[in-house]
């Protein structure tokens, strides 16, 4: 009875773990191959952004039904930091998310202020590409409990982009190791989207 027990308990806890580990089987890109926006212009990234596209390796084409379209706000600080605020519905309620992007390494590259309040390992942001009054489209990845996690947004500066601007973020997105059941395009709806920060 004992033995059946811890046998039932070990087969149930591996195929967690097999579990856990197909959901991040697709690696981050080595850094190298994100591409990064020249002349980078800090000023004029600031705003407010739609997320009209998402994509990584925690995520899948099944969650788009319940992905609704939020935004994330840059405020440019004295410091050359971003303040960075995201406000997300979740039920009935706007979220807002705050946190300070501190540039890094290169014009255009930032890590998380203070990573080890959130119970990060490492934390990195990559504007890849962006016009800055039309589109852009930004590498994430962060590294929690020794699972590397990688994403991409396609933000617009209206809930809308040209679909040639979409092509462009799946093509990108595919280039870096994803595939379509990887890219969600969240929903537009009309609650928090609007809010002012
Ligand atoms: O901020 C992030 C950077 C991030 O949230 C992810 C990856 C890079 C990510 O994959 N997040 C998912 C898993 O935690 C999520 O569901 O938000
Ligand atoms: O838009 C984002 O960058 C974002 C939104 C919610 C983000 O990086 C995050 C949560 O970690």
């Amino acid at each position: 009875m004992a033995v059946s027990l811890l046998w039932t308990g070990l087969v149930l806890l591996g195929m967690l773990q097999a579990q856990a580990q197909t959901r991040l089987q697709i690696p981050p890109p080595d850094l190298s191959r994100v591409p990064l926006q020249a002349n980078f212009l800090p000023r004029e990234f600031g705003g407010t952004w739609y997320v009209v596209g998402l994509a990584g390796n925690a995520f899948t084409k099944a969650e788009q039904k319940q992905s609704k379209m939020y935004t994330t706000t840059y405020k440019l600080q004295e410091d050359n930091s971003y303040r960075v605020t995201s406000t997300l519905v979740r039920g009935s309620q706007c979220d807002k998310f705050e946190r300070t992007f501190v540039p890094n390494s290169q014009p255009g590259q930032f890590t998380l202020d203070n990573i080890l309040s959130y119970g990060l390992q490492d934390y990195i942001v990559r504007v890849m590409r962006t016009n800055y009054d039309e589109f852009a489209m930004v590498y994430f990845k962060k590294t929690k409990d020794n699972n590397d996690y990688f994403k991409m947004t396609l933000y617009g500066r209206s809930e809308q982009l040209r679909p040639e601007l979409k092509k462009n973020f799946i093509n990108l997105v595919k280039s870096l190791g994803l595939t379509d059941n990887n890219i969600i395009f969240p929903a537009r709806v009309g609650e928090c989207i609007h809010v002012k920060d």
